[in-house]
């Protein structure tokens, strides 16, 4: 005789239509839940926030919006939206995106003057019929919506990016110093797990560049049936490798979330082993049982996990 967990592990039930499979009496929840995890150290102030959903028996999509509009506001993270570096222009472009327990989604890319892309990205997934908007389009659609239009540039980075025009030297690098992405994953007390990533992307990009960062199965993706991962560090090697998309399916293979981690990175040095000179990338997982793990390809990396046990930042294990 099978039992659900495993018929729901065989792909059967994905041939169940919709309608009927909402009847079918959901599983409860099995792991330590509620769990936020979120790449860097600054993770631990977004997951403080998120817990303060999460702990009161809140959504994990309300929890994982809460937890990285902390950084998004925050004027002194400078890879994230208010206080972002700006591009080569001088122009702070913004990338986000959400992920829901259902395998929905909602994104923007080149995104400009909106505080908080990844409520705008929010609502692309609730409040239209795309998935993703870019640009003055998606400027436009958040202006419809409410939010208001804001200089996102701050004396600092406009100094950074002053003294960057001096040589205009661009090396795609993305390390210790020059970091803070927010990738964030979190299961709630009902075992719902939703996901959330937002940047301003690479300092000093060509005006239009789009990372990672808000490419579902990129940046971020989320299978309701096997885990969530999420990525930070250089997106054009994210991208090439479909970073998070494959530590799902890693997962889904049985993989623990660290081990998926270490194979995706693995996969973007496979790729192109002669070019990855001071290239990092950092991802981290969560599995629906509640698993966590991260890994990344440089030492340097690390990740916040709040479960349980408190709140922690984890120094990731590297390749080198
Ligand atoms: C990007 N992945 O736009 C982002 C940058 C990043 O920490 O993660 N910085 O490529």
């Amino acid at each position: 005789m099978i039992n659900r967990k495993d018929f729901i592990r065989s792909g059967l039930f994905g041939l169940i239509p919709l309608s009927v499979r909402n009847l079918i009496p959901q599983p409860k929840a099995s792991g330590p839940f509620p769990v936020v995890i979120s790449t860097w150290n600054t993770g631990i102030r977004a997951n403080a926030a998120a817990w303060e959903v999460l702990s009161k028996g809140g959504y994990a999509l309300d929890a994982v919006e809460t937890g990285v509009k902390v950084e998004e506001a925050d004027p002194k993270n400078m890879s994230v939206g208010y206080g972002g570096r700006p591009d080569r222009e001088g122009k702070v472009t913004l990338d986000a995106c959400v992920m829901d327990e259902r395998g929905e989604c909602g994104s923007v890319a080149f995104l400009q003057d909106i505080k908080h892309p990844v409520s705008v990205a929010r609502k692309v997934m609730t409040e239209s019929p795309h998935w993703m908007l870019v640009g003055e389009g998606a400027r436009q659609f958040a202006l419809d919506q409410g939010f208001k239009a804001e200089n996102l540039l701050t004396p600092e980075a406009e100094k950074a990016w002053k003294n960057w025009l001096k040589n205009s030297e661009y090396k795609p690098v993305i390390n210790i110093e020059n970091h803070d992405t927010i990738g964030m994953l979190a299961i709630d007390e009902q075992g719902r797990l939703c996901g959330a990533c937002t940047t301003s992307g690479a300092a000093w990009k060509m005006h239009g560049r789009v990372g990672d960062s808000p490419i579902i199965g990129a940046g971020l993706f989320v299978d309701p049936n096997v885990g969530g991962a999420t990525a930070t560090g250089l997106g054009e090697e994210v991208v090439k490798t479909a970073g998070a998309a494959l530590i799902v399916e890693f997962m889904r293979q049985g993989h623990d979330p660290s081990v998926a981690c270490k194979m995706a990175v693995e996969r973007i040095i496979e790729r192109d082993a002669a070019n990855k000179e001071g290239v990092q990338v950092g991802y981290i997982a969560l599995n629906k049982d509640g698993a966590f793990g991260g890994y990344s390809i440089l030492n340097g990396f690390t990740y916040a996990v709040y479960n349980e046990d408190g709140n922690r930042v984890i120094k990731s294990e590297h390749l080198i």
